[in-house]
């Protein structure tokens, strides 16, 4: 160690040591776990190069998964600046987008979702598809996390080069993560991705916004102590071109049938969700398999009538038109609650009003009139 050559030793060597005493310190093996030698040699610290529209455009459609990644990072961003470069990408890649067929899952919590996803996504890969899943999640800005789209459950899928998972964003609102789902949508399909799968759970106003960004909605459900028909909310079947009854498997399996024709005779009753379709239920099980090829024949048959008859277009359009309406609607609504006027006023009408020396019409009134 010494190289033949005489080191100065260091303070706290013994006048007496010989020469195997500690006198330098060297470095240790940059490693990784277990102390094995990284087979590359240390990492350069790497910062992220930012990227052009171009470069951004590029990527998506050679469909590099961390371009296509920063490119929905950048759909999700809030702030005004990202804002306006995520339109000018969206506006280059529209033209390549809209060749998926759109596929919307919604279901209680524990229904089976995220295994039914597994299942199709990958007897979908197996057979030449390239899967996006997403997830509509307004809650996951309070749970700090989605449960949506959660790769735990999407072991095998999340894997596969062929699929994409997105988890929801944390947009607060269900419009702002409703938005940035639709523009994540956009980058998948120009990507290249041909089945777009948006789980949403089965609470509140989501599903509605689901149905409103996709062809197809599938609704979720398993058979339970008999009253899963009384809790079933009549709107939310009426929004669902399929009912798929899961976990049709061991002992369930008889159950589910009888489930089934219940669903049957009161989906007859009810407003189908497509015009000129009858929505009907099936039975599967996302855990064995079962069924998880009959219900994609049944999406693809669909998709074939649909597209045949004019409906699946219309459907489309009339979805581009609310959205348009969507983001007028909110544009509008943080214009005027940024106004100054109206921040500064806001306060003072609302106790005018709940003191009754107001209507609500005066206070509008009033409040607009800052706008004007
Ligand atoms: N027996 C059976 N269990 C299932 C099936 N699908 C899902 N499960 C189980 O049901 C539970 C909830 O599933 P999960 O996919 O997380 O439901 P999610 O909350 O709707 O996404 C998990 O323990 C799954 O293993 C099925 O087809 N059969
Ligand atoms: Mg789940």
């Amino acid at each position: 160690m010494n190289n033949g050559k005489k080191r100065k030793r260091p303070r706290w060597v013994p006048k007496d040591a010989d020469d195997h005493y500690t006198t330098n310190v060297m470095d240790g093996i940059h490693s990784g776990h277990e102390g094995f030698e990284r087979p590359e040699k240390k990492k350069k610290s790497f910062k992220r190069q930012s990227l052009s529209i171009s470069d951004y455009e590029k990527g998506v459609l050679d469909g590099d998964r961390t371009i296509i990644a920063r490119a929905i990072t950048l759909v999700e961003s809030n702030s005004k600046r990202h804002r306006e470069d995520a339109q000018a990408l969206i506006k280059r890649l529209l033209p390549h987008a809209g060749q998926s067929i759109r596929i919307g899952i919604t279901g209680m919590p524990g229904s089976g979702k995220s295994t039914f996803i597994e299942a199709v996504g990958n007897f979908l890969c197996d057979n030449s598809h390239r899967v996006a899943v997403l997830a509509v999640d307004p809650s996951s800005s309070i749970t700090k996390g989605s449960i949506l789209g959660d790769k735990t459950r999407m072991a095998k899928l999340s894997t596969r080069p062929e699929a994409f998972i997105r988890p929801s964003p944390s947009g607060g609102v269900l419009g702002g993560v409703a938005r940035k789902s639709r523009e994540t949508m956009i980058v998948l399909e120009a990507a290249g991705f041909d089945v777009i799968l948006v789980e949403t759970v089965g609470v509140g106003q989501s599903e509605i916004t689901v149905r409103s960004m996709v062809d197809f909605f599938l609704l979720l459900t398993i058979t339970g102590a008999g009253d899963e028909l009384q809790g079933m909310k009549k709107g939310v079947m009426e929004l669902a071109d399929a009912i798929l009854i899961n976990k049709a498997d061991g002992e369930n399996r008889r159950k589910a049938e009888v489930t089934k024709s219940e669903y049957n005779r009161i989906l007859h009753y009810l407003q189908p969700a497509t015009k000129g379709r009858e929505t009907k239920a099936y039975t599967c099980s996302a855990l064995t398999g079962d069924g998880i090829e009959e219900i994609w024949d049944i999406i693809r048959q669909f998709e074939k009538d649909v597209r045949a008859s004019g409906v699946f277009t219309q459907r489309r359009h009339t979805q581009d038109v609310d959205w348009m309406h969507a983001m007028i609607d909110e544009y509008l609504q943080k214009q005027f609650y940024d106004d100054e006027c109206v921040k500064a006023n806001l306060p003072r009408v609302k106790e005018a009003l709940l003191k009754g020396e107001m209507t609500p019409a005066m206070g509008a009134s009033e409040l607009l009139k800052c706008l004007s």
